[in-house]
């Protein structure tokens, strides 16, 4: 395994002095190191991150450094074919890219694709890379070689990054102060249980979606309510958009979280264009990228309920105990929407949270059933 202090002096002693990137689970302890060096920038996505690092670069001549999951390397496509490409800008670009759903390894179903198609998805973009070593010589050989590869091609190398590859880190900033005394977990129960039975959920990615599921099996209900998304992060409020722009009569419930919500905050403003009357579009704000090591967004630094209302949503609110919450919700129901309910809570979660037993087709299968029939 590698060690993560050692990695980073080893990119700052071959003039990495930029770092930014969305933060991934397989990344953990390399993410932690990067906080605790006082170089990080977590962007709203990973194409944001290329093109922050792009800037740094135009400004500085340095390479600079972007890290993210394989799920986020969909969001940066667009910035490394038609911006860092060396037949476009030519940027060189350090990336290092964490490998969930490797070939042979178990992982959840959302990953599988991006997992197995990986490498010949990064030949197919002719981005030249390399599967980071976890010997920690043979690493620094090949940081050599993408450093030397980067300055003559002038532009991105990628390192693909295994389970395991970096040994624990335990951060010394990453620290929340519990404020708000609830978690998200609280919040979605909360919720759940306030909803009306025909209310449809669609929940985001990471573990809300597994505390729906859970909350749903705890209660004794039926699984055909949520639709979990579990991947594409970000879009779940468009998802909910459009099943309630198709089923006017039907309540529909975006459960979201802060980094999706602010991955892909331009769809507030189109959701509130479309004006969705019977869509309720809930964030629960705990403040950080919480499902994959509790890394921090800027969620508690913008007023997100005051950007619902200023792109349009029909009506806003917030809640910051489950006592608000109580209070706020029947009447956030009734109201005609898009409505927008932002919930400040700790970050955190139960360490035996499960997963989803049935499989996403499962899933969509008893959720359209259900759906058919209201
Ligand atoms: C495009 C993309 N980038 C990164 C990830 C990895 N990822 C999964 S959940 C998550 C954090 C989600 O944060 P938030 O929406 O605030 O919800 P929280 O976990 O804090 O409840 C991240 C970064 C992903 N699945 N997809």
């Amino acid at each position: 395994m590698l060690d993560c202090t050692r990695f980073l002096s080893a990119l700052k002693s071959r003039g990495i002095r930029f770092s930014a990137g969305v933060p991934d689970s397989l990344l953990k302890n390399i993410c932690a190191a990067i906080a605790d060096s006082g170089t990080d920038i977590i962007t709203s996505n990973e194409g944001a991150a290329v093109a922050l690092a792009t800037g740094h670069h135009l400004a500085t001549g340095e390479i600079p450094f972007v890290y993210m999951q394989n799920s986020g390397f969909g969001n940066a496509i667009n910035p490394l074919t038609s911006l860092t490409d060396p037949e476009v800008y030519a940027i060189p670009v350090l990336l290092m890219v964490g490998w969930r759903g490797e070939p042979g390894f178990k992982d959840e179903p959302q990953h599988v694709k991006m997992g197995r198609v990986n490498p010949a998805l990064l030949d197919a973009l002719e981005i030249p890379f390399e599967v980071l070593s976890k010997d920690p010589e043979f690493a620094e050989d090949q940081l050599d070689r993408a450093f030397s590869m980067m300055r003559s091609t002038s532009g991105p190398f990628v390192l693909l990054v295994q389970a395991d590859t970096f040994a624990p880190y335990t951060s010394t900033t990453l620290k929340t102060v519990p404020a708000y005394g609830w978690k998200r977990e609280d919040a979605v129960r909360e919720l759940l249980a306030a909803l009306p039975e025909v209310a449809t959920v669609v929940s985001t990615t990471g573990k809300t979606s597994r505390e729906v599921y859970e909350t749903r099996i705890s209660r004794k209900e039926p699984a055909g309510r949520d639709f979990l998304t579990v991947g594409c992060m970000g879009h779940a409020s468009q998802i909910a958009a459009g099943i309630a722009l198709a089923k006017p009569e039907l309540q529909v419930v975006c459960i979201d979280g802060d980094g999706a919500f602010l991955m892909h905050m331009g769809s507030a403003a189109i959701t509130a264009a479309l004006k969705p009357k019977n869509l309720l579009h809930v964030v629960i704000n705990n403040g950080s990228h919480d499902s994959v090591g509790g890394q921090p967004t800027v969620g508690f630094e913008v007023p997100l309920d005051r950007i619902a209302a200023a792109c349009g949503y029909a009506a806003v609110f917030r809640a910051d105990s489950a006592a608000e919450l109580k209070k706020i919700l029947s009447e956030a129901l009734q109201r005609s929407g898009p409505v927008f309910l932002e919930i400040r809570t700790d970050g955190g979660a139960r360490a035996n949270l499960g997963r989803p037993k049935s499989t996403p087709v499962e899933n969509k299968t008893v959720f359209m059933q259900r759906l058919s029939a209201l």
